[in-house]
């Protein structure tokens, strides 16, 4: 019925976990490592180097120098938490080279007292951490292509990273300045070549927002907005501001380009929606992953993350028959608001062919839809927002390959 996804019931029943070791012998190989001291100390680590990992699609765009995008490789990636050095980074004219101590951020605009921090400044103010993910609108724009693109999961759907983030809830400068009472926006702006340029309603601008000094521990990487970022929970990328100049408060949205030639999405029925900032529930199976080959028979964890811009994620189903019968994954991780949550399900792969996916649930209700129905909601020249599935082929020689259902 399953077409071998293993529920938690019969998981322990079978202890199916056992088929994937293989038998001890008693006596252990004496290994070169084992025979004296190992390297000293140093101070800044690195991965193992039997690992490799970098960013994927590492490219610039057609636009001009500097503008590009990469993504995460969500493939070799677990937990909840993107390193740092493969967030995945989307730059409209590149990552300028930024000196914080000639940084300036100013607030202004309708306000009683406009203000200017420094960096140093900023530092001084108390600060919040919390784990967010980041997701550009573009992400998965490749599975709104007419034809599947044998791509991994990384490249396909790695414009979305999570990381704790730690900065000034943006509420206690606009306190400080003292935003007028016909003020309705906010419109951020950033100090790059780009001068990218984004509107922020007040509401949503006083309640969760951060001005960002801190990712994952450690002041900001320049591609991230070194060394300050408006950071947007649970919002379309290009709302999080980066290398952040001037705040300004005022009645009516920007309209700015960024924001009108960009950004604002033509729907199906000739309607245009702006200020779309939310970014929906939506799921990605990341192991197995496209481009991948299981190497042979037996029980493999199925694993993949799952978030929502709306809350929190409730659930997870996994199918192993194209979303014919649909299973319940469990939540590897705590379930967070406007996180990543890390689900997993057994798989007992025996040869037959499958096709692997996924659809979270959020507790406000939303669900994520096929592709069909997300593709049916905008224009054809629409490729952001996509939250459809993301399918996964696997072949009789264990290949694994993105396939649309
Ligand atoms: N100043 C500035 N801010 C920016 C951008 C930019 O090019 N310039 N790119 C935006 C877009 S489209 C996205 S998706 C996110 C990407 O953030 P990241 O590079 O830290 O992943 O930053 C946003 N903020
Ligand atoms: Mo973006």
């Amino acid at each position: 019925m399953t077409n071998g996804l293993i529920h938690r019931r019969d998981l322990l029943k079978a202890g199916s976990i056992g088929l994937i070791a293989g038998s001890a012998t008693p006596v252990m190989a004496r290994e070169p490592w084992m025979t004296g001291p190992g390297q000293p100390m140093s101070g800044s680590g690195e991965s193992s180097r039997y690992v490799s990992l970098a960013r994927e699609q590492v490219g610039a765009h057609a636009f001009g120098p500097g503008a590009g995008s990469s993504s995460s490789p969500l493939q070799h990636l677990n937990g909840t938490i993107t390193p740092s050095r493969l967030h995945f980074e989307r730059h409209h004219s590149g990552i300028p080279d930024i000196d914080p101590d000639k940084h300036r951020l100013t607030v202004h605009g309708a306000v009683r007292q406009p203000l200017r921090f420094s960096y140093a400044d900023l530092l001084r103010y108390p600060q919040e951490t919390h784990l967010y993910f980041l997701e550009c609108s573009g992400n998965s724009y490749r599975n709104t292509l007419a034809e599947p693109q044998n791509q991994t999961a990384g490249e396909l759907n790695g414009l979305v990273s999570g990381s704790e983030w730690t900065g000034i809830p943006l509420h206690y400068l606009l306190d400080e300045a003292g935003v007028t009472a016909d003020a309705e926006w906010i419109v951020a702006e950033g100090a790059d070549a780009a001068g990218l340029t984004r509107s922020v309603p007040l509401s949503r601008a006083l309640d969760n927002v951060l001005v960002a000094l801190y990712q994952n521990g450690e002041p900001l990487q320049p591609a991230q907005g070194f060394p300050v970022r408006l950071f947007v929970p649970g919002c379309e990328g290009n709302i999080s501001v980066k290398w952040l100049q001037t705040i300004k408060v005022q009645a009516k949205p920007g309209y700015t380009r960024d924001e009108t030639s960009k950004y604002t999405d033509l729907l199906q029925d000739g309607q245009a929606e702006m200020f779309t900032l939310q970014m929906e529930v939506k799921s990605v199976i990341t192991s197995p992953s496209g481009r991948m080959r299981l190497p042979e028979h037996g029980v493999y964890d199925v694993s993949g993350i799952a978030w929502s811009g709306a809350g929190t994620i409730a659930k997870v189903e996994v199918s192993a028959d194209g979303g014919k019968n649909w299973v319940t994954a469990a939540l590897q991780s705590d379930a967070r608001p406007l996180a990543l949550t890390r689900f997993r399900i057994p798989w007992h792969w025996q040869g037959q062919s499958a096709v692997l996916l996924s659809r979270a649930f959020d507790d406000r209700g939303n669900i994520q839809p096929t592709r069909e129905a997300a593709l049916a909601r905008y224009s054809s020249a629409v490729i952001y927002h996509y939250n459809g599935y993301q399918s996964w082929r696997v072949g009789k020689s264990g290949e694994v390959s993105n396939v649309y259902v």
